[in-house]
């Protein structure tokens, strides 16, 4: 852990922002399950110490854009979970008017400008973002979401020469949950590679972060941010995490996993550890609970009024196209 220790108030505002992306996946899984959901879904359970950690270190104003997991890089940035709920169920009133479905989570208004499930694309296109950004002047910078199998993909260098070059405001943040679907970072990388050694060679500066402890992750971003809006200098953020779920489905395959066992997974668990620290805090256990009630409560809600939310007519087949 690193940077001063947090007051009581903070840790339970990230508690309560951390507890609602994983009750919100909870209960996405359900729906998933109830075959209510047609598009392909990828978990973010695990890793929300990650989106909630950076994410609070930005503003309104700076943009965030996300990949093939980002339901929790979506409801981070402040997204409504109603719209991402609804945008699941492909109803019209849903982040993509029901599209776009789970992997193309967009809203303006909070400056989430997309999520592109095309592995590593983010990253350049996070780079234009930035880079128009600091052409006209703005103070905000842009933060990018990817995975450690995206970060392998040759755009993805590119992007961090053309960032270290053009001086861009740019956070690009690695999710390492340490798998590319089923594949072990150890069958992919050689055993010399080192992230750091290449980051800073290609010119930006890298930090890595337990992305299990949202302490961690947060001050590293915090100070990333700062120094990337007063220099325009772009950083990397390397977060290690792990993903509860399986790839996508089926939900719960364990088989190709070794050390991080189910029982390892949730000895670390970012949402424990937050809570343990929370009791430590003097906060009782019943509190916690009656948060985590109303949270549910609240998305049950949101679900609820999903459920009843018209779908798109045809004649929506013809809008927000290009052509
Ligand atoms: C260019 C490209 N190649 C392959 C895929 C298929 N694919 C989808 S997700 C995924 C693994 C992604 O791993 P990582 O980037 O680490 O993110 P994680 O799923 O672990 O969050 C792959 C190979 C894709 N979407 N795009």
């Amino acid at each position: 852990m690193s940077g001063t220790a947090l007051d009581t108030k903070t840790l339970i505002k990230a508690y309560e922002r951390m507890l609602f992306l994983r009750v919100a996946q909870q209960e996405l899984v359900k729906l998933y399950m109830e075959k209510k959901i047609f598009s392909m879904v990828h978990f973010y359970i695990g890793q929300e110490a990650v989106a909630v950690g950076v994410c609070d270190a930005l503003q309104l104003s700076d943009k965030v854009l996300g990949n093939h997991r980002s339901h929790g890089h979506y409801l981070a940035k402040g997204g409504s979970f109603r719209r991402l709920v609804c945008e699941l169920l492909g109803r019209s009133n849903g982040s993509a008017h029901g599209k776009g479905g789970s992997m193309h989570m967009i809203d303006k208004s909070v400056n989430f400008i997309g999520s592109t499930p095309l592995l590593g694309s983010v990253a350049p296109i996070a780079a234009g973002v930035a880079f128009e950004q600091k052409y006209n002047g703005r103070n905000a910078i842009t933060a990018a979401f990817y995975g450690d199998g995206a970060s392998e993909e040759g755009v993805v260098y590119e992007t961090y020469n053309l960032a270290a070059l053009y001086k861009l405001p740019l956070l690009l943040v690695i999710e390492n949950n340490r798998f590319s679907i089923n594949s072990k970072l150890k069958d992919r990388r050689s055993a010399r590679y080192n992230l750091k050694t290449i980051v800073e060679g290609f010119g930006l500066r890298y930090e890595r972060a337990d992305g299990n402890d949202y302490h961690d992750v947060h001050s590293k971003a915090q100070a990333l941010v700062q120094e990337i809006r007063a220099k325009k200098e772009p950083a990397v953020l390397e977060c290690m995490t792990y993903r509860h779920m399986a790839h996508s489905t089926p939900l719960t395959e364990e088989s190709y996993r070794d050390e991080d066992t189910l029982e390892h997974r949730l000895k670390n668990d970012s949402l424990k550890r937050i809570s343990n620290q929370l009791i430590e805090h003097g906060i009782s256990e019943k509190k916690l609970s009656a948060i985590e009630d109303s949270t549910r409560a609240s998305i049950l809600k949101d679900i609820g009024f999903a459920l009843t939310s018209p779908f798109p007519v045809k004649r929506a087949l013809y809008t927000d196209m290009y052509v």
